[in-house]
C-alpha cells in the first residue's frame, strides 16, 4: 500500500534567472559572470533574450496557475538587485521581483526563491570573486536586502544553486571566474568561502524571519560501485564524498566530511580555515534540504593510468575519473537521453532514502527533468518522452515517501522553456514551449506542450500520474 502525497505537497516547477529572463541589461541590471563569459554570438548559448520572462512574467504566471502549480522555484538575479554586487541597490530591479512575487501570491503560488544561481556579479568576479572574503560580506548584504524586501512574502529560500557543480564543472557552466582557470587549492578556498556566505545567510534569515525556511540546493545523485569488488566500493565511497557529501555535510552538519577532507589534504588543496569559520558553519542550520537530481553515476577502482580518465555523460553530469582514485564506468542497466545522461528513476529513490537516512531533514526536489529537441508541429508539442520520464520519477517519490522519507515538494526543471547552459534554446525542458529559434527570434509565443496537460492532471488529482 503506497502512502499518498501529503495534502500540502508543493507541486512546483523551476527556472533560473539568467536562463529564462532575458532583459540582461534592462532597468539598471549589472552584468554577471554569465553575461561576460557565456555570451557567445557565434555559439548556441545566448542569454540576452532567453525566454524574455522578464517582460512576459505576467502571462507566464497565468499559465503556471492554469497548470495548477502551487509553487514556483525561480532565482533572483543578484545584479538586478545590486548591479555591481556590493554597492548601491537598484530600485527598479527590486521592484521587478516585488511584481513577480505579488502575481504569484495572487494566483496562490508559493514563491521558492534561489538567491544565487550561477550568476555572480561580474564586478565582484573582477575583484577576485569567491577567492576573496569580501565576497562573503557582499553576499550577506545582498541576502539582507532580499530578506528585508521580500521576507514578508517569501517563506522558502534556497541559498546557492549547485555549489558542487560550480566547483566541479565551473568551466562548463561558466562560473569559475576571472579567467575561468581557477583550480585546485584556490577553487576549494572559493568553495569554503561560499559555505561561509551561505552560513551567514542562513543565520541572518533565522534572525530576521523566524517563520521562513532556508536550505541549500546542491546537485545530489547516488554513486554506484561498478561491481561488488571491495575496491570498487571504496572508489564509489570516495567519489560520493567528493561529489556529494562534502557539500551536504558542510551545509547541514557544518563540518568537512572525513573522506573529502582526506582527499583535499592528499592533493594539497585544503582551504585556509580562519578562527570562527567552523563555529559559524556549525551555528548555521538549514530547515530543509533541497536537491537537484538528473542521473546517477557509476564508478570503479582506479587502474592507476590514464585509462581512468574516460569522460562519461555530458556537461555537468560528466564523470571524468581520477587516476589513483576512481574511474567512470558506463552503467549497462541504464538507458541514456539524447545528451548521454543516464536515466535512472530508481536511483532517484535511492538518493532520497540516503539523504533522509543521513540527515533527517525534509527534502524538496528543486530540479529533475528531461532535456530534449522538442518540435512544434501544427501548434502542438507531443513530448510523450518527457511525460514518461517525469511519470517514472514521480512514482519513485511516492515510493520514497512510502519508505518513510519526508518529501515536501517537487519542482521539475523547467516550468517553461529556457536557454540550456550548453545547447542553447534547442535543448528544452519546459511544460510550456517558447517559440524561439537560435538564428531568428520569433514572437516568443507560449504553447502548452502535451506534458503541460499531463502535469495539470497529476496536480489536480494530488499525484496520480
Ligand atoms: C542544472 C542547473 C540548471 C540547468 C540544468 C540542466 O545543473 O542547475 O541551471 O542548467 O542543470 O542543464 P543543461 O541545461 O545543461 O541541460
Amino acid at each position: 500500500q503506497l502512502t499518498p502525497f501529503p495534502g500540502d505537497f508543493l507541486w512546483g516547477a523551476s527556472t533560473s534567472a539568467y536562463q529564462v529572463e532575458g532583459g540582461w541589461d534592462a532597468d539598471g541590471k549589472g552584468p554577471s559572470v554569465i553575461d561576460i563569459h557565456m555570451h557567445r554570438p557565434e555559439g548556441v548559448t545566448d542569454f540576452t533574450v532567453a525566454a524574455d520572462h522578464y517582460h512576459h512574467y505576467s502571462e507566464d504566471v497565468e499559465l503556471f496557475a492554469e497548470l495548477g502549480l502551487n509553487a514556483y522555484r525561480f532565482s533572483i538575479a543578484w545584479t538586478r538587485i545590486v548591479p555591481d554586487g556590493d554597492g548601491e541597490m537598484n530600485p527598479a530591479g527590486v521592484a521587478h521581483y516585488h511584481r513577480v512575487i505579488d502575481e504569484l501570491l495572487a494566483q496562490g503560488i508559493e514563491p521558492v526563491v534561489t538567491m544565487y544561481h550561477f550568476d555572480l556579479p561580474a564586478a565582484l568576479d573582477a575583484k577576485g570573486g569567491w577567492s576573496e572574503r569580501a565576497t562573503i560580506d557582499a553576499f550577506e548584504r545582498y541576502a539582507q536586502v532580499l530578506f528585508q524586501e521580500y521576507g514578508s512574502k517569501v517563506k522558502f529560500w534556497l541559498t546557492i544553486n549547485e555549489q558542487n557543480m560550480m566547483i566541479l564543472h565551473g568551466r562548463a557552466i561558466g562560473t569559475t571566474g576571472r579567467s575561468g582557470q581557477v583550480e585546485g587549492k584556490e577553487l576549494y578556498q572559493q568553495n569554503h568561502h561560499m559555505f561561509l556566505a551561505q552560513a551567514r545567510a542562513m543565520v541572518l534569515c533565522h534572525e530576521l524571519l523566524p517563520e521562513a525556511k532556508i536550505g541549500p540546493a546542491p546537485n545530489i545523485v547516488s554513486v554506484y560501485p561498478a561491481t561488488c569488488a571491495p575496491e570498487d566500493i571504496i572508489a564509489a565511497d570516495d567519489w560520493d564524498a567528493i561529489r556529494n557529501l562534502l557539500y551536504v555535510d558542510l551545509s547541514v552538519r557544518g563540518s568537512y566530511h572525513n573522506l573529502a577532507w582526506a582527499y583535499l589534504c592528499a592533493k594539497g588543496w585544503e582551504p585556509e580555515i580562519l578562527d570562527g569559520d567552523l563555529e559559524l558553519l556549525a551555528a548555521a542550520k538549514p530547515d530543509f534540504l533541497a536537491f537537484n537530481y538528473y542521473s546517477t553515476q557509476t564508478v570503479g577502482a582506479s587502474r592507476g593510468d590514464s585509462s581512468d580518465i574516460q569522460v562519461r555523460g555530458g556537461d555537468q553530469q560528466v564523470v571524468r575519473g581520477e587516476v589513483g582514485l576512481y574511474r567512470a564506468v558506463k552503467n549497462e542497466y541504464l538507458p541514456v537521453n539524447a545528451f548521454g545522461w543516464e536515466i535512472d528513476p530508481v536511483g532517484f529513490r535511492t538518493t532520497m532514502r540516503r539523504l533522509w537516512d543521513r540527515y533527517r531533514l525534509p527534502l524538496i526536489i528543486t530540479e529533475n527533468g528531461l532535456g530534449a529537441f522538442d518540435e512544434l508541429v501544427d501548434g502542438r508539442v507531443r513530448d510523450d518522452y518527457r511525460i514518461e520520464f517525469l511519470k517514472l520519477h514521480l512514482e519513485q517519490i511516492r515510493l520514497a515517501i512510502s519508505d518513510g522519507v519526508e518529501v515536501f515538494g517537487y519542482c521539475p526543471w523547467t516550468a517553461i522553456d529556457l536557454v540550456s547552459t550548453h545547447q542553447g534554446i534547442s535543448k528544452r525542458y519546459g511544460f510550456i514551449y517558447v517559440d524561439r529559434e537560435e538564428d531568428a527570434l520569433k514572437d516568443l509565443a507560449r504553447v502548452r506542450k502535451d506534458s503541460f496537460f499531463w502535469y495539470q492532471g497529476v496536480i489536480a488529482s494530488g499525484g496520480d500520474s
